[in-house]
């Protein structure tokens, strides 16, 4: 479905799980209600009680794809997922707020000391890779993609990089939290050509999204 003019509908791309929980309230405000329960439906394409709004229901980090090459208008995804993204063919005019926590280094609880090449286990390759380089620390960077917070217990990997809420998965297995490397949460994205093919409906949804989570207007208006 490529955006292609004004009356065709907007396509907002989501995730199932933690950041479509958070989602759902914001866009219920401005009016856009999936008219199926994503876990419950099998449908990856949702209406909405908006006619002119419809969702698709995405992997977390294939959002910015969907969003880049115009097979969704808008996306909703983390920051985390946007700065391991390869590639910058979106506009992020909105921080949403929602599903918040923090990536960061960690490690055993109770460390010995660190061999001279640290491995580090992450689904954040690029993110870990680029953290490590600014501190000038050697490390082979070994990718994952989940339970991260098994490798250390397994001798897999010396620290792992990932996210942290509360901390109890960390403290549950034993490891704590080392280095703050960002905070995050979940941001609107847009495509760059939609912005102009369905520039008054984008617009106008992201100003509702922004005032609705207490944000300044990104692209000007009331
Ligand atoms: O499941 P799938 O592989 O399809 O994708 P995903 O795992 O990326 O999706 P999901 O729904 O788990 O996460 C989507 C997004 O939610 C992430 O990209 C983040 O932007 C955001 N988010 C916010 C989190 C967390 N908080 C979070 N705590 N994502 C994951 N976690 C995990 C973390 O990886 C760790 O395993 O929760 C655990 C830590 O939580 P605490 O509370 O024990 O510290
Ligand atoms: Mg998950």
């Amino acid at each position: 479905m490529n955006p292609a003019s004004d009356s065709e509908a907007i396509v907002i791309a989501v995730s199932k799980g933690r950041i479509f929980k958070d989602a759902m309230p914001l866009l219920a405000r401005v009016g856009v209600r999936p008219t199926d329960d994503p876990e419950v439906s099998r449908k990856l394409i949702l209406d909405t009680t908006d006619p002119g709004v419809k969702l698709v229901v995405v992997r977390a980090s294939d959002v910015p794809t969907y969003v880049e090459y115009g097979a969704a208008d808008v996306g909703i995804a983390g920051k985390d997922v946007l700065l391991e993204y390869d590639g910058d063919g979106y506009y992020e005019p909105l921080d949403l707020g929602i599903a918040r926590c923090r990536l960061m280094v960690a490690g055993p609880a109770a460390d010995c000391m660190p061999p001279n090449r640290l491995r580090v286990a992450t689904k954040y390759a690029g993110i870990t890779r680029r953290w490590f380089a600014e501190k000038g620390v050697q490390v082979e960077v070994i990718k994952l993609y989940g339970s991260m917070e098994l490798a250390p217990l397994v001798g897999l990997a010396d620290r792992i990089v990932d996210l942290v809420d509360t901390g109890n998965t960390l403290k549950a297995n034993g490891l704590r939290p080392l280095e703050h490397i960002c905070d995050v949460s979940s941001r609107l994205i847009v495509n760059k050509a939609a912005l102009k093919t369905k520039h008054l409906r984008i617009t106008a949804l992201v100003r509702q999204l922004a005032a609705s989570v207490g944000a300044s207007s990104p692209w000007g208006g009331a």
